[in-house]
Order: structure tokens, then sequence, then C-alpha cells
């Protein structure tokens, strides 16, 4: 399967619909562009061939060769805001009920010019042909074909344990400084590169899945676990001579997260991951990814209590105050607390959050998991230790944190920062219920930061610097740089740092995404994401100083995205 840079078109899209449609104020660099529909514009994993065909009373006639061609349009180009059985998540719902009343005229037009909300304007853009929109809009009318299921046995069938456990090393057989390792997203090459913190130079690139996604590390930092967004999970042994994948599954057809069990007594006992299709987790042996558990994460709304047939698995944590998972299910809003001491009789206490669950991170003390329910524009607090729900946090347009970033603010005590894609603020939640009680899941500073489309943002507990990130901003010179707040002087504003253009790197999109620290906290990596045809880098910045302290440029850093610091990703310093 090709696979595109993600926003080299969209983008060019998305800003022709804001500017086109959208109301004064929203078009400013300051303000977000429809950079969320870029975001989840990447073509769905699933293969449109498995989705078996299905024709509906009161839909327009297609022949079979349109409806597969459509079919596989709606895979690429629709089902990541739309949903694979389009029941909506960013995107509106496209059921038949809905798009047989709204007429084929109405359908037409809404694709071709796109909308306001964060529609691409697929007709006008040159995206689609008139025939293409006309059949995209007859498609919709049907019912959507459904995928196939995924299940254990069907798992068992992609297993492989590459170096069985007993004939893996006993002790470390490299030299690496392992706690300064970074494993890094090579998103398009569907590889991860291998850095070693300390000398900067590549030490193995390792093949992975589809679009990989995330890395994770185990509890005792030698597994490294990582995943594509096809659901292939590779399970690296960190302490081979040359570090390299031990065993393999595919666990669904498209993914985006897995972690692994860390609390006391259970270091490096299971794996889990999450499918966005079929709508389900699994729980594997964490020395093998043998797959032991399935479960399925349909239901019920949290809100309006309906059935949703497709209820993507988003972020998973492990908790440090008992042996559970902790499973975000995106679109019901239900936060899973998945009991893994006892496989055959699942404890699982279901904690009806918001929906739209994405992504989050712990606060310092490990108790608390704050998570963006991002198109509801809140972070869900959760009490992992009382296995309950603290609060829900209103916070700006589509909260987006990444892990987020724990720091001490000067004037309220300890707290946990989101920036957000939707608009230009950094707001700082309060997270010591027994120190500053009064502050205590409230937000308590707004900030202002370059713009929106900000994904990422971090700190280090050595660190004074607060890095956001705003890779999806439709400024150029915005999406290019960082700004960094020092955080004993929140309100003096940023500093901007021209990351990009550090890199050197010629034409291309360019975006700096992904703040990540050294395990000492005195070096900051950010990647300079290119598109697949065109020169990557990773630049390290000195984080006393500010100053550029090395850029890596290597061809085999293709679309670099996420960085995972061996030491940081074990243990949850953010
Ligand atoms: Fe991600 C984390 C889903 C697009 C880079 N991303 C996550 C998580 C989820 C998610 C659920 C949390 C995993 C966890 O903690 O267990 N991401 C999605 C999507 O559904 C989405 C919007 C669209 C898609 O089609 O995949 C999407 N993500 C992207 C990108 O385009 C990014 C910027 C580049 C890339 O590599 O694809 C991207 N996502 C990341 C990164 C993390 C992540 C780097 C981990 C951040 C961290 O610090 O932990």
């Amino acid at each position: 399967m090709r696979v595109n840079h993600p926003f080299a078109k969209p983008l060019v899209l998305a800003t022709l619909v804001a500017v086109l449609s959208a109301p004064a104020a929203f078009a400013t660099p300051k303000n977000p562009d429809k950079s969320v529909t870029a975001y989840e514009g990447t073509p769905s994993a699933v293969d449109a061939d498995s989705a078996k065909v299905v024709r509906s009373p009161g839909a327009p006639e297609l022949t079979d060769a349109e409806f597969e061609k459509a079919k596989k349009i709606y895979f690429e180009r629709c089902a990541g805001c739309h949903g694979v059985l389009r029941k909506g998540a960013t995107g509106k719902p496209l059921t038949p009920d809905i798009t047989q009343e709204r007429g084929l005229e109405y359908l037409k037009t809404f694709i071709n010019y796109g909308s306001p909300a964060g529609m691409p304007n697929w007709g006008t853009s040159g995206d689609f042909t008139p025939e293409e929109v006309e059949r995209m809009a007859k498609y919709i009318m049907h019912e959507p074909p459904q995928p196939p299921e995924y299940s254990l046995a069907d798992m068992k069938e992609t297993w492989e344990v590459v170096v069985p456990p007993e004939a893996r090393p006993t002790k470390q057989m490299n030299n690496l400084n392992l706690k300064n390792l970074f494993s890094v997203t090579l998103r398009d090459a569907g590889q991860i590169a291998l850095i070693d913190g300390d000398t900067k130079k590549i030490v193995h690139v390792i093949d992975t899945g589809y679009a990989v996604h995330i890395s994770r590390m185990s509890a005792s930092g030698r597994y490294l676990f990582v995943i594509g967004r096809d659901a292939l999970v590779n399970m690296v042994d960190l302490w081979m001579k040359e570090p390299d994948t031990v065993a393999k599954i595919k666990v669904g057809m498209e993914a985006r997260s897995v972690e692994t069990s860390k609390y006391k007594g259970w270091e490096d006992k299971y794996a889990i991951a999450g499918t966005y299709w079929p709508p389900q987790f699994v729980i594997m042996d964490g020395q093998t990814l043998e797959p032991k558990k399935v479960v399925g994460t349909r239901g019920m709304t949290v809100d309006t209590q309906e059935y949703h047939p497709e209820p993507r698995v988003a972020a998973i944590v492990a908790s440090h105050s008992h042996p559970e998972f902790i499973v975000n299910v995106k679109e019901t809003g239900v936060i899973k607390l998945v009991n893994y001491e006892d496989l055959d009789n699942l404890s699982i206490t279901n904690i009806a959050a918001a929906r739209f669950l994405h992504d989050g991170g712990w606060d310092s003390s490990m108790r608390y998991f704050l998570t963006a329910a991002n198109n509801s524009n809140k972070i869900a607090v959760v009490d992992a230790k009382d296995r309950e729900l603290e609060s829900l946090v209103d916070v700006g347009q589509i909260p987006h944190p990444g892990r987020g970033a724990n720091f001490v603010d000067p004037e309220h005590g300890p707290v946990w920062a989101t920036s957000h894609l939707g608009d230009q603020t950094i707001r700082m939640i309060g997270t010591d219920p027994k120190g500053h009680p009064d502050k205590a899941w409230k937000v308590v500073r707004t900030l202002d930061g370059q713009g929106g489309g900000s994904l990422f943002i971090k700190t280090h507990p050595k660190s004074d610097n607060l890095w956001v990130d705003t890779a999806l901003n439709p400024g150029e010179d915005i999406s290019q740089s960082v700004a960094v707040f020092d955080i004993n002087n929140l309100e003096d504003g940023y500093e901007v740092l021209p990351i990009a253009e550090w890199a050197d790197l010629g034409e291309g999109p360019k975006r700096v995404v992904q703040p990540e620290y050294n395990y000492a906290g005195d070096e900051v990596w950010f990647s300079v994401w290119n598109g697949q045809e065109q020169k990557s880098a990773i630049v390290i910045v000195d984080d006393k100083t500010r100053k550029l302290k090395k850029v890596i440029k290597d061809e085999r850093l293709v679309t670099p995205t996420g960085k995972f610091n061996v030491y940081n990703t074990q243990h949850d310093v953010y």
C-alpha cells in the first residue's frame, strides 16, 4: 500500500477551506485551520477489499465496479474522520438514514465544496473529479460495508516468536547506554531507528508495521514495543548484541496503541494492544506476545447512552496503583480499568468520562491519569488508585497533550499542561489535591502560544523550560518552529526557535514535531518531519542555553515523527 505524507495535500485543502469559508477571525494564523482534517486523514489500514459489498433500498444504483472504486476511496480518504462504519467521530455520521434524507444533490454539494466545520472541498480542490464526487455521494447512501472481525485464532496465525525467551541473552550483550537510547518512528518507511543519545548515531533500523505509530517500553527497560497502523506489534530485545525483533503479531487491521504491565510484581508480564478495527483490545504474554485475552469495546456512549458499533481504542497506560491497564475507548467516552490479575475472570471498571477520548498521561505522582476527550474540549482525570473519575475539566478547543507536561507552577503548585489543536492556548491544570486543594482539577493558568495546530508539549523534572510544538499550524513559520516558555516566568511570553531552519533541509513541508528529552534532561530532541521523498532530520537543542547542539541527518531518517527515550518512556517521565 502506498503511504502518503498526510499533510502535503490535505493542508493545502484545509487552508483553502479555511480561507474561503471560515469567518474572518478563524483564518488568521493564530487560529486553527482545518488541521484536524489533515491530522485524521491518514488512509485507513483496513483493506477495502475485505469489506463486503452491501446494496440498500432507496439508494441510487451503482455498478459493481463503481461501488468498489467508491469503497476504496472511502477507506483511504474518509474513514479516518467518519469511521469505518460511518457512525461518525470527528466527521459527521453518514449512515443511510441520514444520507438518504439529505439526498444526492445536497451530498454532492457538500463533498464538492466542503464545509466550515472541517470537511475538505474534495471537488473544487481537484482531488475528486466531478464523476468521483457523484459516485461518493451515491455510495454513502448505501449501507456501509463492514470489514471482517479479527479473532484470537486470526491473531495466532500471524504470531511469530523470532527468538524464544530461552534463546535470548541473560545479560545486556551490547555497550549501549540503554537509558539514553531513543526509538524514533520512521513513519512512512514503516521502520524505527534506534539512536544512541550519547553519540547521536543511528545504531540500528528495524522493520515494523505500516505507517508505524508509537513505541513503549517494558517496565524493566529491556523490551521495546512498537505498533504500526496495520496493527502489527514488534517486540524488540534491547539486550541483544544488535537489538532486534524477538516476537511479532498482527492484532487486528488498524491500531494505534500498545503498552506493557508496570505494576509492582507484574513487570514485563503482559503487553496490551488496542485496535481501531475491529474495536477491541488484546492482552498478550509480555515475553512472547502470545495473545491471551481479546475484549471487545462496542457498547453504549456515556452521554446519550446509545449503541456505538465502532468505538476505537485510543491511548492505553499501565497503572502504578493496581495491576491494571487503563484503556481509552474513543467514541463511547468510556475509560476501562482492566485488571489483569485473573484473565479468566476479568474484572473491568468502566468509567464514564466524555466522548472522543484520545491521548493523555500521568500527573507527577502517577496516581492520576489526565486524558483528552478531544472533540468534547475536556480533560478527563481518572484516579487510578480509587478507580474513579476524579474530574472532567473544560479546556480549550481540541486538547492534544501527547502525554502532557508536569511541572511546579511558581504560583499554583504542581500542574499538568496541555496544548491544543484547535486554538493557541496552553492550559495548566492543578494536580495536587492535598497541598493545593483549591486548585486541584481546575485550569489555574492559560497562556497563549504561537497558534493552533499544536500536537505535543513537553518538559522534564530537571528543566525550567516548557516546549510547545505547532506542527499542524497553517503558517509555515509557525509549523516549522517551536515556542519555549520559562516555567519560572510564564507570563513573560515565549521565545521562538527556528528548528526547521536550523536543520537546513531544502524544500518540503518540514513540520517540527514532538519535543522529547534525553535521559539527563539537558537536551530536547525535535523531529523535522518532511515529505517521504524529501530530506528530514532530528534537531537537538541544549535545554539550558536553548542553542542548537546537533542536527542528525541521515538518508535512513525517512519521515521521523515520534521519539521515545528509553528511560523517560519506561518511567513515565514527562
Ligand atoms: Fe498519533 C499518540 C492516534 C495521527 C504521532 N496517536 C497517539 C495515541 C493515539 C493516536 C490514540 C495515544 C497512544 C497511546 O498513548 O497509547 N494519531 C492517532 C490518530 O488516530 C491520528 C489522529 C490519525 C491517524 O490516522 O493515525 C494520529 N499521530 C498522528 C500523526 O499524524 C502523527 C503526528 C505523526 C505520525 O507518526 O503518524 C502522530 N501519535 C503520534 C505520536 C504519539 C501519538 C508521536 C505519541 C506521543 C507521546 O509522546 O507519547
